[in-house]
């Protein structure tokens, strides 16, 4: 079997050694400029769309991140169809969560206030906020956020979750797209945003969405920068209505130094670190999904062209 490896990353040749670990019985082989040759299988990560060509016997492609849309436009250039897996959990749910939970807590226990009190020397105790009076809305249930989700609920928050479609996750007020998103919104003192990025989803974080927010929101962002309209978030923080905001994605990465979110007294940024790929655990879980094409079964994570993730 010949293995493609296209990783256009500081990472490749730790992918190289954990692919070779996890398929010792296939011919592996890293993409140079030029290679159109037989490959089953193209295992793909931020490397040139000619990676992607249309090649003699090409069974599917594997992105070996938790986002398909910076895949999805090469597709196209390279007018390569064949079926697409994306990884799935892999580690990445745990640490998401992780994130998710210290921004909650940093939240509840007012630790932005108190950071802004210190940096006055003030001495003053504040009224804490009851987990049970301050709901987190999770936006998209794929595997991240329904492991977020989740999560939260076990930790005894209110959590409600928003989807395209209806999902149902026990313990958690789910709302679909045809629900309407007004509802989902309504009051919630933390958004975390952990939605695919889709035309549908394009600048979904903007001052309507904010609005209806709890006064002093949290928000955030562990998805994509696409999905924020930049100058209402800064908007909703210079106002108060939103109180903080954790942004780990951005419109442009890495995020110019100029860009305010950096000197933004009310905003924390992260350089993408949410949810590292963990290359061994990775590779382990695409050996697996192509031991099982190649038996015929069935393999979860097929990507859908149409819906874009
Ligand atoms: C991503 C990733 O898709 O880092 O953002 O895996």
């Amino acid at each position: 079997m010949d293995i493609l490896l296209a990783v256009g990353t500081a990472q490749a040749s730790q992918w190289m050694n954990a692919v070779v670990h996890v398929l010792p019985h296939a011919r592996v082989r890293a993409w140079t400029s030029g290679d159109k040759a037989h490959a089953d299988y193209v295992l793909f990560w931020k490397c040139d769309a000619a990676a992607l060509v249309p090649r003699d016997g090409l069974k599917a492609i594997f992105n070996l991140g938790a986002g398909v849309d910076a895949l999805i436009p090469l597709l196209r250039t390279a007018s390569c169809d064949a079926p697409v897996y994306r990884l799935e959990d892999a580690g990445m749910a745990q640490q998401m969560a992780d994130y998710a939970r210290y921004g909650v807590l940093h939240h509840m226990r007012r630790f932005e206030d108190y950071r802004r009190q210190a940096a006055a020397c003030e001495w003053r105790a504040l009224n804490a906020l009851h987990r049970r009076a301050m709901p987190v809305g999770v936006m998209g249930l794929g595997r991240l956020g329904e492991h977020v989700a989740r999560t939260l609920t076990a930790d005894g928050f209110i959590v409600r979750g928003y989807s395209r479609s209806k999902k149902h996750i026990e313990g958690v007020e789910t709302f679909a797209r045809n629900d309407g998103i007004d509802r989902f919104l309504d009051g919630l003192h933390v958004l975390i945003d952990l939605l695919p990025a889709t035309e549908d989803t394009r600048n979904i974080l903007n001052m309507r969405t904010f609005a209806r927010l709890a006064d002093g929101a949290c928000l955030i962002n562990l998805a994509r920068g696409m999905h924020v309209n930049e100058d209402d978030l800064l908007e909703a923080l210079d106002t108060g209505k939103l109180g903080f905001a954790m942004l780990d994605v951005f419109a442009h990465e890495p995020l110019l130094t100029a860009h305010p979110f950096w000197r933004h007294p009310r905003v924390m940024v992260t350089p993408h670190i949410s949810a590292a790929t963990l290359i061994d655990e990775s590779a382990r879980q695409v050996a697996e999904k192509i031991a099982a094409l190649e038996e015929g079964r069935t393999v979860t994570g097929l990507v859908d062209m149409q819906r874009g993730y």
